[in-house]
């Protein structure tokens, strides 16, 4: 730094006074851009936690991507829609109340995170979901028993252990989505058997009066005949 300053001002009587400016000058820069690294670190530790997709993606064999938890598919870092870039000032406030709800109850919403990323930050909590990428898959026992946020039949909890998405309810395991809809449309399936059949059976009689309808002209002919 003594060096630089000395080369910039090319004057040797004012060195004490040069070299304290160029210290400082080159010390904030350096600093600064320190401090933007840190940043990005931080921002970066803090918003996007891969343990889990790759977890999920070795444990199930499933094609899981960043929307299992996040707005977007492609994660959070970016301008894309509900990507950090695009956020707006109001939703990056609401970004740092989210990240700063270390623990469980907090009642935040991240605008980065879709309903089952905001479920989990909510019930388990920041300080928990950073100690569990050591061991992604342990966070299926922290999710709280009976939580079904798509209403498909399979808990949370259930469909992080399999990989299917917790927010779509046509992804889950298939024989218990046919039993799950089988009763849950049971009704609707009973009355259209029954209109089914009703209307095969009304088709039918109908067809059979059409034949008679068109016979009878020939019985006419017969009995003329016959006379
Ligand atoms: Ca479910
Ligand atoms: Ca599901």
């Amino acid at each position: 730094m003594h060096r630089i300053s000395e080369w910039s001002s090319g004057r040797r009587d004012d060195r004490p006074r040069k070299v304290w400016v160029g210290r400082k000058r080159v010390g904030g820069e350096l600093g600064a851009a320190v401090g933007v690294m840190l940043a990005l670190l931080l921002s970066r530790t803090a918003a996007a936690h891969p343990e889990y997709q790759r977890s999920l993606v070795l444990n199930t064999g499933r094609a899981v991507n960043c929307a299992y938890c996040h707005t977007s598919a492609d994660g959070p870092e970016g301008t894309g829609l509900g990507q950090i870039g695009r956020l707006s000032p109001s939703e990056l406030e609401q970004l740092g109340r989210a990240r700063a709800a270390l623990q469980p109850g907090a009642g935040v919403e991240s605008p980065i995170l879709n309903a089952f990323g905001n479920h989990i930050l909510n019930v388990v909590g920041k300080a928990r979901i950073l100690e569990l990428r050591l061991a992604p898959q342990e966070l299926a026992g922290a999710l709280p028993a009976g939580s079904d946020l798509d209403a498909d039949g399979i808990e949370d909890a259930e469909e992080y252990r399999d990989g299917t998405h917790p927010l779509i309810d046509s992804d889950g395991d298939p024989i218990r989505l046919f039993r799950h809809n089988l009763g849950r449309y049971a009704w609707q399936i009973v009355l259209t058997f029954a209109a089914t059949v009703l209307g095969l059976w009304g088709l039918k009689h109908l067809l059979d009066g059409f034949e008679i309808l068109a016979r009878r002209p020939e019985d006419g002919e017969t009995t003329t005949r016959g006379k």
